[in-house]
């Protein structure tokens, strides 16, 4: 049935209620109301998949297969309405049938599948594939947990299960007629025959993997694309041998740990922890998917001598590298193709981006677990590690190079190695990271297949990232460029700036960040029950707690500025509220310490009559992608301060500039590729550019040298060592960063102060930074999804677009 008005939504909400709840819609919960509206939109968005897919087959399109551990999603309801053109419509048939509309919206859980970046990168990138009619699917697992909820108790973080699914499911469409087996241990047998080598694996186990289908829309087109999640489910409810011989534990057990894969997601980013369940997941939702996409593309074309023709598989960072071994398997021991035939194959269809260069990301896995767990895809990589070698060796002649290069070495499996190896692509996500990866993180294999290294500066979803979550912003843009095509054609947010002098226009960007502001003031009212100073700058970093992208350099600045006061408090000052949000993966001691910190200090300074008015400092809770849309229309200054050379790219910086706020950070990621487009005038750097942290650290960085020659700092630390009236000392940070300082904190504190005072200086000319703040939103639109998107389909997968 289509829906086009509200009449119809309100017949479509009200049928549902009855027929999948028995319920009335006065009987109905905003809960349930949330999950007939689910139930409404999916039906539309089922429909829709099946004449997409059918188009596919029948006009024999080349595939994107987008594979990643993490996709963070979000909400999808706010975004389906959006995308599928019934916003209006639904809220109007909500409020119609006694509902609060919001309330309704902001009751649907965060389909939290992912830890930060990465995962949310991939979610914008599905809504940009299909919005450009790209034939994509997305691939991941179908976790009952999805990142922890984090609480803070005395200052702590405390973790607490995510179960999404109760309601957040409601989008999914199991297909357990698509299930796959996919199997783990065992030995191989291998023989010849009819002149050819055979290897069959014997004795595995065997965990069935369940598809739950979650159909996507795009805005502005018919197609809708797929995001595959795979569940784990034991092929038998229960070994009845080991039950019969009285072993009931046993009997239960192996069950338990088919499903224990899909249980949870991993909570630690950027570090590779070398854990047995984490390399089961990646087997696990990357063998499922291989086999699934194979079948299908013989079922169209019933040989898979074009696959790669046809398909392309892209690799969210090394976590789904196993796709390499794994389709080899599939075309050497299932289609019976020789090695150079799969190889070729292969070799064409996969394609890496990577994401980091910190050394302790890049993943590395035990051989040992490896040879256990996946003994055919073992024997696999040994011979494309084995033809690799052979290959660095004819090119190189260097013993130094074969080891830096190798795939398999010291007992350790590298999985970027393999990727660059058996892929036709590796990209890095801003142009200073991919040029890192070039020069420095893999120059080896730079130079010896230079055609195969890319750049794609990532982009995010700009109808979400804007249009949705800034409804004042959007009538604005919508007005001033005279109509909505920005929508689709990001780069026409640039003819705002005809408005740069505009003094009503000015003025009307600052009335709507100030309304933004109250708006975000309410809300963190009522779900955290701490009044925000709505005068103050809004000041905000979010983002992952790491040291890398020095959270605790924000704090040293804040005490910093709390001495100033309490050295002279009358003091003339601009008003600022510091806003933190970022979770810490659960082992990470220091980065748990820095949020105790943080809250140490909001403590302090919240309670001292000093501050009133003038300093405050709040640790938002629990920071997520629905937080993260509250929290941008109402920022100010968005925190980019990472150490140069560290941060990969950052896209949390682009959602805080197309929200209008001003950037102080440093050259680091993206920031750099903002800072081409918004020169000096329009943010604040500050800091040692990446090649100049590269040499320090060669020099030999002295941190102890800066503070005994630094009074200002040396008082910042000295406070630090002592805490802040709470009992809670942090003389362990203090000495990390006098011991080591890895990241360079007390090198770039006095330049961060001086950006920090260049920022308050320039708020104080309101028109002024208005005008700026005008500028960073017309000068956005290269950093859209779209963009990034229409770039892979055209530097990396070639396929047409829209
Ligand atoms: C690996 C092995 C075992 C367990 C966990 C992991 C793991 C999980 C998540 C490793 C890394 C991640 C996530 C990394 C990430 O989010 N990186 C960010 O990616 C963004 C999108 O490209 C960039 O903008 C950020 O700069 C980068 O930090």
């Amino acid at each position: 049935m289509e829906i086009k008005t509200t009449e119809q939504m309100k017949q479509a909400l009200r049928s549902k209620l009855r027929t999948e709840f028995g319920s009335s819609v006065e009987e109905a919960s905003d809960e349930r109301m949330l999950c007939a509206c689910a139930l409404v939109l999916r039906d539309i968005l089922a429909q829709r998949g099946v004449d997409s897919r059918r188009a596919v087959r029948e006009k024999e399109q080349r595939q994107v297969h987008y594979l990643s551990m993490e996709f963070l999603m979000g909400r999808s309801l706010a975004k389906n309405a959006y995308n599928l053109g019934v916003s209006e419509v639904l809220t109007q048939a909500l409020e119609e049938l006694g509902f609060r509309a919001a309330d309704i919206f902001e009751s649907e859980p965060d389909a939290g599948l992912g830890n930060g970046g990465l995962g949310r990168l991939a979610a914008c990138y599905l809504d940009s594939m299909t919005t450009l009619e790209i034939p994509a699917n997305g691939y991941s697992i179908c976790y009952d947990l999805g990142i922890f909820r984090q609480k803070i108790e005395h200052g702590e973080q405390i973790e607490l299960p995510d179960t999404w699914k109760t309601l957040g499911g409601k989008w999914l469409m199991p297909k357990p007629q698509e299930a796959e087996l996919v199997s783990f241990g065992g030995t191989v047998r291998q023989f010849w025959d009819s002149g050819r080598l055979h290897a069959v694996p014997e004795g595995t186990t065997s965990v069935m993997a369940i598809p739950c289908d979650m159909e996507i829309a795009g805005y502005g087109t018919e197609q809708v694309n797929t995001l595959r999640l795979w569940d784990a489910k034991a092929l038998t409810p229960l070994d009845m041998e080991l039950f019969s011989k009285g072993q009931y534990l046993r009997a239960v057990e192996q069950q338990a740990m088919a499903e224990s894969i899909a249980k949870i997601l991993y909570p630690a980013d950027e570090t590779c922890e070398g854990k047995m369940l984490r390399l089961k997941q990646q087997y696990f939702f990357v063998s499922a998917t291989m086999q699934s996409i194979v079948r299908k593309h013989i079922e169209v074309y019933g040989t898979v001598m074009n696959f790669h023709e046809k398909n392309v598989i892209q690799i969210n960072d090394t976590h789904p590298t196993l796709v390499i071994p794994e389709l080899m398997r599939i075309l050497m021991d299932d289609a019976g193709l020789d090695w150079d035939s799969a190889w070729h194959i292969t070799s064409n269809s996969v394609a890496y981006t990577n994401h980091t260069v910190l050394a302790e990301a890049l993943e590395k896995w035990p051989q040992q677990i490896m040879e256990v767990l996946l003994p055919r895809v073992w024997e696999i990589i040994t011979e494309i590690a084995h033809r690799y070698q052979a290959k660095i060796e004819a090119f190189y002649h260097d013993e130094r190079k074969t080891r830096e290069m190798a795939i398999i070495w010291d007992g350790e499996v590298r999985m970027a190695n393999l990727c660059i190896a058996g892929g036709m692509a590796v990209n890095g996500v801003s142009a200073l990271h991919s040029d890192i990866l070039r020069n420095d993180v893999f120059k080896n294999q730079y130079d010896m297949e230079p055609e195969k290294f890319r750049n794609v500066t990532n982009g995010i979803d700009h109808r979400r990232w804007l249009s949705q979550i800034n409804p004042r912003l959007d009538r604005f843009v919508t007005e001033l460029t005279g109509s909505r095509a920005y929508l689709t054609k990001p780069t026409e947010l640039r003819t705002l700036e005809n408005f740069a002098n505009d003094a009503s226009a000015l003025d009307r960007l600052g009335e709507i960040k100030h309304l933004n502001k109250l708006d975000f003031a309410d809300y963190v009212r009522r779900t955290q029950g701490v009044t925000l100073n709505t005068d103050a700058i809004f000041d905000v970093q979010v983002k992952r707690l790491h040291e890398y992208k020095r959270q605790l350099l924000n704090a040293l600045h804040i005490i910093y500025l709390y001495e100033q006061l309490r050295d002279d408090p009358d003091r003339i000052m601009q008003p600022q509220t510091f806003l933190f949000g970022a979770k810490a993966a659960p082992g990470y001691a220091v980065a748990k310490r820095i949020i105790r910190l943080i809250n140490s200090l909001a403590g302090a300074i919240n309670h001292d009559p000093l501050c009133k008015d003038r300093l405050q400092v709040v640790f938002l809770e629990n920071y997520r992608v629905s937080l993260a849309e509250h929290l941008m229309p109402a920022s100010e200054v968005s925190q980019q301060i990472s150490t140069a050379g560290k941060e990969a790219s950052g896209t949390g910086n682009m959602k805080f500039m197309m929200n209008g706020a001003l950037t102080v950070g440093t050259l680091d990621g993206a920031n750099v590729e903002m800072h081409e487009v918004l020169g000096d005038d329009n943010m604040f750097l500050f800091g040692l550019h990446a090649d100049e942290v590269v040499c320090l650290k060669q020099e030999g960085y002295q941190p102890r040298r800066l503070y005994e020659r630094d009074d200002t700092l040396r008082r910042v630390i000295d406070r630090l060592r002592c805490g802040f009236g709470d009992g809670v000392s942090y003389e362990d940070l203090a000495d990390r960063l006098l011991a080591g300082d890895e990241y360079m904190l007390l090198q770039d504190f006095a330049s961060y102060c001086l950006a920090e005072q260049r920022m308050r200086l320039s708020y104080a000319d309101r028109s002024d930074w208005n005008r700026k703040s005008l500028i960073n939103i017309a000068r956005s639109g290269i950093f859209a999804a779209d963009r990034a998107v229409a770039q892979y389909a055209d530097d990396i997968w070639h396929i047409k677009h829209k």
